[in-house]
């Protein structure tokens, strides 16, 4: 028997939990492709439609596999991921302010409203992927959420650009760093705040947004209502969420968050290093890899010999534009290019689709690769302590009668 737990957001960020006994809504295949730990737990949160529970305080639960058949992840399923326990039981849209700090000419206090009409909008599909997207799959398994695949989404967010933010507080020219910071808190004094911070001329690059729109609506409360910074290309972990201080630095800006978690080891392809040799020089992480995932079918379905499939999944990048997916079924011998869906802008996933008729019984296995438009392409084994970057080549096997 499955469970569904229905979670309550409580008052002052207590949360209560209802346990009923539904069964599993979904289909017990949503658990990604090779191993990894079968996600059993289904949880009914706030303003989501049930989704594949990982962790309760905080909260983090992923988006179920089917979903990723759809160009954007629907709001109401997207991958909820939370350091720090406490949540603001309640953001009012009216009292709600931004504050820039720091090394500015003029500090600035923003409401809602400001933001939306003294400002030029502007959009971006982009994805936002947890950096430890796939750690359930890591070999050696490493700590930390155990996600299958599903610690990503596909959106179109809708903002101001952060560089007219700065720019309309005067940021000085000699800032080095910029610091990013949410509603959500520790609940315990020893747990650091969770502060994010970029480097200047990354925040001005005029890419990096400040989102109040996700997929044409406001932003979930789970995801981040109401702001959440847009980092095109980059991590997850930099989309701070409920976002409401902004600070300035003329100097270098150091925090746990950025100093001690959220590491990779420094110069190596895809965060790579052996467990028996972990690497010394470590950096904050950065950009997203290139990698690729099989969506559908699903690891155990069963075709029928004679028939023709359309494999499909997805693939993509730190935004230089994946250009090419291919697929083996001789492990890596030959690959056969996958047919592209039209390009949704380069921070955007990329769908592919892949024709297959099994001609005879028996399992078949396929292999898959993508690679982007400066050549980077995904290894077959990919490894680090903190389970980040997950790019390994994925199989899948199906069995066909
Ligand atoms: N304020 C705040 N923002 C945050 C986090 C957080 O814990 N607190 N987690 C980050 C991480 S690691 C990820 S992967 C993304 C996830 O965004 P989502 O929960 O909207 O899917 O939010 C980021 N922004
Ligand atoms: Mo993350």
């Amino acid at each position: 028997m499955k469970f569904i737990r229905q979670l309550f957001l409580f008052s002052s960020s207590y949360l209560f939990f209802i346990f009923s006994s539904c069964t599993n809504p979904g289909s017990t295949t949503d658990k990604g492709n090779t191993a990894g730990p079968p996600k059993t737990e289904w949880v009914k949160l706030p303003g989501k439609r049930p989704m594949l529970l990982l962790t309760d305080r905080p909260i983090n639960a992923e988006t179920p596999l089917k979903y990723f058949l759809e160009d954007f992840t629907p709001n109401d399923v997207f991958f909820v991921r939370w350091h720090l326990a406490n949540l603001p039981p309640s953001i009012d849209s009216v009292k709600f302010r931004l504050n820039i700090t720091g090394n500015v000419d003029k500090e600035l206090t923003l409401s809602l409203n400001d933001l939306r009409t003294k400002f030029k909008p502007c959009t971006v599909n982009a994805l936002c992927i947890c950096a430890g997207n796939g750690r359930g799959f890591f070999t050696p398994h490493v700590p930390g959420v155990q996600w299958d695949n599903g610690g990503m989404g596909n959106a179109k967010w809708t903002g101001v650009r952060l560089k007219d933010i700065l720019d309309s507080a005067g940021v000085k020219t000699d800032s080095k760093y910029i610091s990013f910071n949410g509603m959500d808190s520790p609940p315990l004094p020893a747990t650091p705040d969770f502060v994010k911070s970029l480097v200047y001329d990354h925040a001005m690059d005029g890419e990096v947004m400040i989102a109040y729109e996700m997929n044409g609506q406001p932003i979930p409360y789970l995801n981040g209502y109401p702001l959440k910074l847009v980092v095109p290309g980059w991590y997850g972990t930099y989309w701070i969420g409920m976002l409401n201080e902004i600070k300035c630095y003329a100097d270098t800006f150091k925090g746990y968050w950025m100093n001690t978690a959220y590491l990779i080891p420094k110069g190596e392809l895809n965060g790579n290093e052996k467990p028996d040799s972990l690497k010394k020089q470590l950096i904050p992480i950065n950009k997203i890899d290139v990698s690729s995932l099989f969506v559908s079918p699903e690891p155990d379905s069963t075709l029928r010999i004679g028939k023709e499939y359309e494999i499909q999944g997805l693939a993509f990048d730190g935004g230089d534009g994946i250009t090419k997916v291919e697929i083996s079924q001789d492990s890596g011998k030959t690959w056969s290019p996958a047919a592209l869906d039209a390009s949704l802008g380069n921070y955007s996933w990329r769908r592919w689709r892949y024709k297959f008729t099994p001609v005879q019984g028996g399992v078949f296995s396929f292999f898959l690769k993508a690679t982007n438009s400066t050549g980077q392409t995904q290894p077959w084994h990919q490894w680090n302590r903190s389970g980040f970057m997950k790019n390994g080549i994925e199989s899948l096997a199906l069995k066909a009668e």
